[in-house]
Order: C-alpha cells, then sequence, then structure tokens
C-alpha cells in the first residue's frame, strides 16, 4: 500500500473507524518501510518519522491513528543496523494490526456477557468494537433488538443497520433526533470511542454525547466498548484533545445558504458521569479507571 494512497483513504473516510484507520497506518508504515531502498540508517528513520507525520495529519481525533504511528515507530528505533531497524519496525506494525484484531474479538466475548436475553439496544454510528459486540449476544442466542442512529451527517448508521440485519438482528432505523423520544424503551446503549481520555470522557462520534444524556435521563445505561489502545498518553500530560472539523459539504451545499455560518465537529466528549463501563479487551472498567490504564500502556507521545 502507497504510503500516500493511504493517507488519502483515511482523510477522505474511504477508509474510517477509530480500528480500522488505525490498522490501515501501521499498514502503510510496514510497506513504506519495505519499500525504502538504500542503505542510510539515518535517512530511513528520518522518512519514516516524516511519513508517520504524513499519516497523522489524515484525522486529528482518533488517538488509535496516534497510538499505531507511535507503536510502530517506536518499534523502528531498536535495532543497530538498518536490516534490523527494519523487521523491528514490520514486527511492531504485524503486531499491532494481530493485536488490534484480536483485541475486538475479546470486546465482544466480554461485552455480550453483559447484554441481557430479550435487550433493547441502541447504538451510535459505526464502531466495529460495539458491532461485533452487538453480533457476539447475538450470536451467543440473546434475543436482541437494535436502535441505530442515521448519525449526520455522513450517516454511518446505514452501514451498522446494514451488518446488523445481515446477521438477522431486528434493527430499527432512527434519525439521530428521535434518540430521547426512543430512549425509555432502551435497556442499553451500546458505542465505540476514538478516544478515552485520563478523566474518563469518552470522545466518539458528534451526538454521543447527547444521546448519553437521554439516558442517564432515562436511567440506562451506558457501555462504551474500546481497545487499550483508544486510552490517550496525551491526555495524561495534560494535552487536550483536538475535536476534528469537517468539510462543510458533508452538510449541506453552502451556496444553497447565502450569508449562513456552517458548522462541522464530527465528535464529542461524553464525560465519565454518563458512561457506566467501558469494556476493553483487558476486561470491563470504570472511565474512572483510565488513567491506570494510561499508566500500563507502554505508548510515548
Ligand atoms: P471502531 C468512528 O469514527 C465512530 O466515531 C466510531 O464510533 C469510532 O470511530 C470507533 O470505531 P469515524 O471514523 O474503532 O466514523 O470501534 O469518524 O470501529
Amino acid at each position: 500500500m502507497d504510503l500516500e494512497e493511504a493517507a488519502r483513504k483515511i482523510e477522505t473516510m474511504e477508509v474510517r473507524g477509530a480500528a480500522k484507520i488505525a490498522r490501515l497506518a501501521a499498514e502503510a508504515l510496514k510497506d513504506f518501510a519495505l519499500s525504502f531502498e538504500g542503505s542510510d540508517t539515518e535517512k530511513f528513520r528520518e522518512e519514516v518519522k516524516r511519513a508517520g507525520e504524513r499519516l497523522l495529519s489524515t484525522r486529528p481525533t482518533a488517538v488509535s491513528l496516534r497510538n499505531a504511528v507511535n507503536i510502530v515507530l517506536k518499534g523502528g528505533r531498536e535495532g543497530d543496523n538498518l536490516s534490523d531497524i527494519k523487521k523491528n519496525l514490520v514486527m511492531a506494525a504485524e503486531n499491532f494490526i494481530a493485536n488490534s484484531e484480536k483485541a475486538i474479538e475479546v470486546i465482544a466475548e466480554i461485552g455480550s456477557k453483559r447484554i441481557k436475553d430479550g435487550a433493547i439496544l441502541l447504538t451510535h454510528c459505526n464502531s466495529s468494537a460495539a458491532v461485533t459486540t452487538i453480533i457476539k449476544a447475538h450470536k451467543d442466542g440473546k434475543n436482541i433488538k437494535v436502535y441505530a442512529t442515521e448519525s449526520r451527517p455522513k450517516r454511518q448508521g446505514y452501514i451498522t443497520v446494514r451488518q446488523l440485519v445481515k446477521e438477522g438482528i431486528p434493527t430499527t432505523l432512527i434519525v439521530d433526533s428521535a434518540v430521547r423520544h426512543v430512549m425509555p424503551k432502551v435497556d442499553l446503549v451500546v458505542v465505540g470511542a476514538d478516544t478515552v481520555e485520563s478523566n474518563g470522557a469518552v470522545i466518539n462520534k458528534i451526538g454521543t454525547s447527547q444521546i448519553a444524556l437521554c439516558a442517564h435521563e432515562a436511567r440506562v445505561p451506558v457501555m462504551v466498548c474500546a481497545e487499550t489502545y483508544k486510552f490517550s498518553h496525551e491526555t495524561l500530560a495534560g494535552e487536550l484533545v483536538e475535536i476534528e472539523e469537517r468539510d462543510v459539504n458533508e452538510i449541506v451545499k453552502p451556496e444553497d445558504f447565502p450569508g449562513v455560518g456552517i458548522f462541522n465537529p464530527v465528535f464529542d466528549a461524553t464525560p465519565p458521569e454518563y458512561i457506566d463501563v467501558i469494556v476493553t479487551e483487558e476486561g470491563v472498567i470504570s472511565p474512572h479507571a483510565a488513567y491506570e490504564i494510561i499508566k500500563a500502556l507502554d505508548i510515548d507521545s
């Protein structure tokens, strides 16, 4: 995979979802390293670093992307000669991808146990961790039904409803603004995450915080499914998570609304008080345990 092509696919959201973009970045860095010709170790390190920066410039919010790049580059800092350095980088990339895929399976295994037979779920956007967990609950014999939001502006909810219906799960598509109306019928909200902050706040697709607020009001628990590489080391060091703002054309054609300001933030932050549990591959944790998870992770920013 050509590095620029991978960066473009992430930027344009041709490949999207926090886990998928992280794995694609790891794969692209691996291919970039393998295609490096020459014997100058310093030049290799500089070019790989620049490649990492290009990938990081694509989407600013999902820390999984940053963690993937940091883990792979860290692998490439180990070794005495170029051949070993390349080997270590490739190994780091392959391990990241394998661990990331395995983490989702483990999360689904654990998360499924928290979904009761007969439960009505609500999910938002399209999270591979959340959708895999819901499908696992269905495969475990739970008789579940799902409400899925459209998830404006890009309507990733369409992907979700198709995935769930394909598995035979009764699924109902709703517009984002119908969430409060249906919440009294819901037993559990299941969503993914792009980033988990050190204070336990979860950054996810815009609208997640409103859903959590409605769930809180209706006393419906909120379960977040997130691999530990979604946890942000940077926030421990005081940095704030940048909320990506995308092209306003994703909402409307600006020329149809002369004089009107249009604002397209694509993520929001749900405070830890509105989240019951985060299901990680390390187990079910309280959002307040995010600090310990980040401390235990060996990822430098
Ligand atoms: P997984 C997505 O972001 C959504 O916000 C989704 O909830 C989150 O990534 C996590 O997805 P976008 O790329 O990693 O659609 O669980 O903006 O697949």
